[in-house]
């Protein structure tokens, strides 16, 4: 059963000078108020015509190309009406300021979405889906949303359903039949059963720990004493001055956060205070900054003045590298060490290389799986209380954890607790989707 809420209008397009613009109508009436704006009256499903928009004393608005859809074929379900009007501010507020007047209320952000979610036309994880593709900065990151999307999340979590649920079924049936009557080893092949679903699980958290990179960025933190090149190396892989260079020990007091794409990937270099002994409280805090960052990046860039490598014993996943290569003769033929230039670009590409290889080391079109914290917490608990069965309790105890593991693995993508999950899914949606 579709339900039709108030009719909502969104512009879907960004405001500001371009060549067309899109409103998107949905909700009760809203073929009624739009016939009634419109210079035309008859309209059929999907049909898209030239017509007016018209004003107040039927003054002609704007040349707009208009189509209807009928609920509940529609992206909300609802009766819809998308209109491309031309790009102008003028033209926009006009519109906006007619449609305000005919009662459409300006819609929230993620309204139709939220629709579309309520009338079951998508799940849960399609709607990250939508939000994700609308946000994919990188190719990798729409190729892993519109995965979202075309419900590769949901299509994963119904099948561990299914089989928990037949697991659940057999452990049932030593609850309601007597010992003759069942098969023998039920409880081994139950046990069985459980082990199989723990490994696909747990694979499947492997694979996505590099889809949750994809989505929120590698973090890359810049370590390593003053004046090592840090942040020569930041502004040359950034092709901007972000970071101030001088020759000055001590530049850079804080941590700076640098967005890059690389090879369809999302990067977040992160230029540092480094590590070194402090002289103030600025530098006491920048570097206290550094060491916490460098345990939370995905991989930490140390930057060496000499060979001091036995300083950084604490930093985890960590590539060394030694700047200003174009200022020494000979080079340095250590193992393990990058050598590079930030004047001259020497070795950067060696090190982008290397940073890419020890942080992808799978292959995306089979790894896209979870790439949102919350499918990963959920599928998480309910690996934890398969895990913790203990099958030599009473099967009602069994089942009842069961029960437990499905319901954490049905909230991804069922609609558990609607409110909280729609401020979660919600909270980065944009106007007009
Ligand atoms: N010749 C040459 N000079 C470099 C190179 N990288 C950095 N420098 C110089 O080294 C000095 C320090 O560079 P920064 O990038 O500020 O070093 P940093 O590690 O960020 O220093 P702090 O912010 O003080 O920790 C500056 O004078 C740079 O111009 C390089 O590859 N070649
Ligand atoms: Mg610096």
């Amino acid at each position: 059963m579709i339900k039709e809420g108030d009719p909502i209008f969104a512009l879907a397009t960004p405001r500001g000078k371009s060549a067309i613009g899109v409103f998107r109508i949905s909700g009760k009436n809203s073929h009624k108020i739009i016939k009634k704006l419109s210079s035309k009256k008859k309209w059929k499903n999907n049909e898209t015509k030239t017509n007016y928009i018209l004003g107040e004393a039927k003054e002609k608005i704007d040349q707009t190309l208009t189509t209807f859809f009928n609920s509940p074929h529609t992206y909300t379900g609802e009766n819809m009406v998308e209109i491309s009007c031309h790009g102008s501010l003028a033209t926009i507020n006009k519109i906006s300021e007619i449609f305000i007047k005919n009662k459409l209320r300006q819609a929230e952000p993620g309204e139709f979405t939220k629709r579309s979610l309520l009338n079951d036309k998508i799940d849960v994880t399609q709607a990250e889906g939508v939000s994700d593709l609308v946000n994919a900065e990188t190719e990798k990151q729409r190729i892993v949303a519109l995965k979202n999307l075309e419900g590769g999340v949901s299509a994963f979590s119904k099948k561990i359903s299914k089989k928990i649920i037949r697991m659940i079924a057999n452990i049932e049936a030593i609850i309601d039949f007597s010992d003759e009557e069942l098969p023998k080893n039920i409880l081994l092949k139950i046990k069985e059963q459980n082990k199989n679903i723990i490994n696909v699980i747990k694979q499947n958290l492997v694979k996505s720990k590099l889809a949750k990179s994809i989505r929120n960025g590698f973090l890359v933190s810049i370590v390593g004493k003053p004046n090592t090149g840090k942040s020569s190396f930041i502004n040359y892989i950034s092709g901007r001055d972000v970071s101030i260079v001088t020759n000055i020990p001590g530049t850079t007091t804080d941590s700076l956060e640098v967005p890059l794409d690389i090879d369809g990937y999302k990067f977040r270099f992160m230029d540092t205070a480094g590590i070194r002994k402090h002289k103030n409280l600025i530098e006491k805090l920048g570097i206290e900054k550094t060491q916490k960052n460098s345990l939370i990046s995905d991989l930490n860039i140390v930057f060496l003045e000499q060979n001091e490598t036995n300083m950084y014993k604490d930093i985890p996943n960590k590539i060394y590298v030694k700047s200003k290569q174009d200022l020494r003769k000979k080079r340095n033929n250590k193992r393990g060490l990058i050598e590079i230039s930030s004047k001259t670009g020497f070795g950067t590409r060696r090190l982008i290389k290397l940073i890419k290889s020890r942080l992808i080391n799978s292959d995306l079109e089979k790894t896209t799986i979870f790439s949102r914290e919350r499918h990963i917490e959920k599928t998480q608990k309910c690996l934890f209380i398969l895990d913790s069965i203990d099958f030599n309790r009473s099967p009602d105890l069994i089942a009842e954890d069961m029960r437990a593991a499905l319901k954490q693995n049905e909230e991804i993508y069922q609609k558990f607790d609607i409110e909280k999950i729609l401020d979660i899914i919600f909270a980065d949606f944009c106007i007009g989707k």
